[in-house]
């Protein structure tokens, strides 16, 4: 395969309710879509994670445009590969950047699994042919308001509750959470909005049976989770911290976290996201997917992820309607009444892309040919 001609394309997508976190809030997406081309008519589809701003990590819209512009198609454009394995070794000179990285690699992997007529969860070697989905809830205006939340997320057949918290809040939003709903399967996610200093009052969520706490410290940390785990009961699962196979063996190794949220785009794309998952397997370490609010293309490459056995754990990979008006895939992903999503059986991310859709919320759009 050799890729011929990469289109880049950033749509605005609005958000059905606003999604709030302990770093900020989002009404409205900004979302770069990628799109390559062989010289053989073959084509495959990219979502660049990257936010808005660089508040989740460093990466953002308008930098992960400019990286993927100036460096990584340019280091793609041309150059013949066997599969689409061996794509993320040619961004090699290029430190980090992984959701620029991860985007368009993902975009090579659709485009061969579409050459091969199959889905592309087969070609990644997937097993699980119906996955177990949660959901995320942002920070919500009322404690009212979040056990609604919770209520209809559950109606809906949802296996698991995520809610976010910051500091001074943790204790009322899981309190509330918990109170309410005594056995269901309930996360919190704090965006590393925590340092060790506040150690005492994150333990004191051990008192709430949660499955795990996600992320509670520093965006790059390791060493204190580690501390902090030895501190409390609840299993931690790192998000942010992890964005490589070698990220996930030290913190492993230093007991930083018992759980691992993989997201594509965090760690490069499909093949450093394989590699953690060996790496975890072996060790017996439950991996789930993690969201980043994507559109239907996005989230169609997550659903492929999740199913690899080591994702044994409901991710954060839910139904199209609850984020979009429309969504720019069809079908639009639908969770089952008992919470799953069906792998699909049509070749590479297995969902049409709607392009007179995706043509109209289009804000700009460049081509990049070699
Ligand atoms: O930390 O998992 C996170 C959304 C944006 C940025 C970071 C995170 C999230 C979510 C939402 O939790 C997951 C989703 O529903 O897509
Ligand atoms: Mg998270």
């Amino acid at each position: 395969m050799k890729i011929q001609r990469v289109e880049l394309r950033e749509i605005r997508m609005r958000l059905r309710a606003p999604f709030e976190t302990s770093f900020g809030r989002t009404d409205w997406r900004r979302i770069l879509l990628i799109r390559v081309f062989d010289a053989e008519g073959g084509e495959g589809w990219g979502e660049c994670t990257a936010p808005e701003e660089p508040f989740y990590n460093h990466e953002f819209v308008e930098g992960a445009w400019l990286v993927l512009r100036d460096f990584l198609v340019p280091m793609l454009l041309g150059r013949e590969f066997a599969t689409a394995e061996e794509v993320l070794a040619f961004f090699r000179a290029v430190r980090g950047h992984n959701m620029a990285k991860g985007a368009l690699e993902a975009a090579c992997w659709d485009l061969q699994a579409r050459r091969e007529g199959k889905p592309l969860w087969q070609l990644l070697g997937g097993t699980r042919t119906e996955i177990e989905c949660g959901v995320s809830l942002g920070i919500q205006p009322s404690r009212s308001d979040l056990v609604k939340a919770v209520e209809r997320e559950l109606a809906a057949g949802y296996r698991r509750i995520k809610v976010k918290i910051k500091p001074g809040l943790e204790r009322e939003i899981v309190g509330t959470v918990r109170a309410a709903f005594p056995d269901i399967p309930l996360m919190a996610d704090a965006n590393a909005a925590y340092t060790l200093e506040d150690a005492e009052v994150l333990r004191a969520l051990d008192d709430f049976n949660l499955m795990m706490l996600e992320q509670p410290l520093a965006h790059d940390d390791l060493l204190d989770h580690a501390e902090l785990q030895r501190r409390m009961r609840t299993p931690i699962c790192l998000d942010e911290a992890i964005t490589s196979a070698e990220k996930a063996r030290k913190a492993l190794a230093i007991g930083a976290c018992r759980i691992i949220n993989v997201k594509l785009g965090r760690v490069g794309g499909y093949t450093e996201a394989r590699r953690l998952h060996d790496l975890c397997r072996a060790q017996g370490v439950p991996l789930w997917c993690g969201g980043m609010l994507e559109s239907g293309i996005g989230r169609a490459h997550n659903i492929a992820l999740s199913t690899l056995e080591g994702f044994s754990l409901p991710g954060d990979v839910s139904a199209s309607r609850r984020y979009w008006e429309q969504d720019i895939i069809e079908p639009e992903v639908e969770v089952t009444p008992q919470g799953t999503i069906r792998a699909p059986m049509e070749a590479g991310i297995g969902f049409a892309v709607n392009e007179r859709l995706i043509e109209r919320m289009t804000v700009r759009q460049e081509g990049i040919a070699s």
